[in-house]
């Protein structure tokens, strides 16, 4: 049986990967962990701490404490947010996947970091983005990303840690509101439409990118960390998509179920130049064929559920 250990388990993803893997792996078997103080049903199923990442003895002691064998390492400063404070984007990114690396080849742990479809940059081939191909972002949250790859494949070849890791999209999710990206204009949107507001949108309206539903993005976590190592060509980091649109057509999706919902454009400069340098769409094959990625929400399916829970909450 796993002990894990998640750090930055407060934020869009880790809310729901906690309870995934408490569901998955028994409520004591999952540790959740964040800057932040946690709590609520999600984190009062089991063990909690609190841990700074960037503080190398805090995580060392919880994994000691807890004999953990697998680091899901989710602590990060998201690309908008970053860009607008570098050196905080670089200290949290590189400070905890740094931590993470040294703990687990101390103590014997896999590491699971996510990766982002902003490991990217302009000079990549947007349409059909493949595997192994140029990477030169220029945000500082994908100079993170880059490192974070090859320090990541680095202590897999030369201490032999069991890392490996995902280029995820922008995810789309319904129990936290996302931290600070550059994506997250694909969320905020549903909330505006269930709650009957206008939305305006900070990205122009042919701006294509790749994004997930957040079910999906747990599935390619897990079964990433469950693979069979003898079937991984690839470690860090696989491309995984499911869909790719711009707002123009999420806009359309939404008012095919609510055709009053209004949205207007003023676009924030900052966030439309991290987008036009990220990928349209991925070429994520090699996660299909080497460990059977294989997600289940398109466009209009995600738009129905998200519609659905959001519309049960923010009814009156
Ligand atoms: P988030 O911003 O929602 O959550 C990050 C969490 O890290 C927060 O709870 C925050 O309190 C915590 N944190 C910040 N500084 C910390 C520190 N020093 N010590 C401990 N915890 C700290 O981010 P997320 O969306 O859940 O993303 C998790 C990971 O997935 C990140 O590496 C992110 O880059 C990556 N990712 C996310 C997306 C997405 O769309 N959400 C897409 C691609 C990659
Ligand atoms: C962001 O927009 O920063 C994230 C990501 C795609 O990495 N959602």
């Amino acid at each position: 049986m796993k002990k894990i250990l998640i750090l930055g388990a407060g934020g869009q993803i880790g809310s729901e990967l906690s309870a995934r893997l408490r569901d998955i792996y028994g409520n004591d078997n999952v540790i959740c962990s964040d800057l932040r103080p946690l709590s609520g049903p999600i984190y009062e199923r089991g063990p909690i701490e609190r841990i700074d990442s960037t503080q190398i003895m805090q995580i060392a002691a919880a994994v000691k404490k807890h004999n953990i064998d697998t680091i899901y390492n989710l602590a990060a400063i998201l690309s908008a947010t970053a860009e607008l404070n570098p050196m905080l984007g670089w200290n949290v990114g590189i400070g905890s996947l740094v931590n993470s690396l040294e703990v687990a080849r101390l103590f014997g742990c896999a590491v699971f970091t996510p990766s982002s479809i902003g490991a990217f940059g302009p000079s990549t081939p947007l349409d059909g983005t493949p595997q192994d191909t140029i990477q030169r972002p220029g945000t500082i949250y994908g100079v993170t990303k880059v490192t974070g790859e090859l320090l990541s494949d680095y202590y897999f070849k030369r201490f032999g840690v069991d890392t490996r890791s995902v280029r995820f999209p922008g995810l789309i999710s319904n129990v936290t509101l996302p931290g600070g990206g550059t994506t997250d204009y694909a969320v905020e949107i549903y909330y505006a439409a269930a709650k009957g507001e206008k939305f305006i949108c900070p990205l122009g309206k042919d701006t294509m990118l790749d994004m997930m539903y957040m079910p999906d993005a747990l599935d390619a976590a897990i079964n990433l960390m469950e693979a069979d190592p003898s079937k991984l060509i690839h470690r860090n980091s696989f491309n995984v998509a499911a869909m790719h649109f711009t707002p123009e057509e999420i806009y359309a999706e939404i008012k095919k179920h609510k055709p009053e919902f209004q949205m207007e454009y003023n676009v924030d400069p900052i966030k439309q130049s991290i987008a036009d340098s990220w990928p349209n769409w991925m070429d994520d094959s090699c996660a299909r064929n080497e460990w059977g990625f294989n997600p289940k929400f398109d466009l209009a399916a995600m738009t129905v559920d998200m519609l659905d829970i959001l519309g049960k909450r923010y009814s009156k």
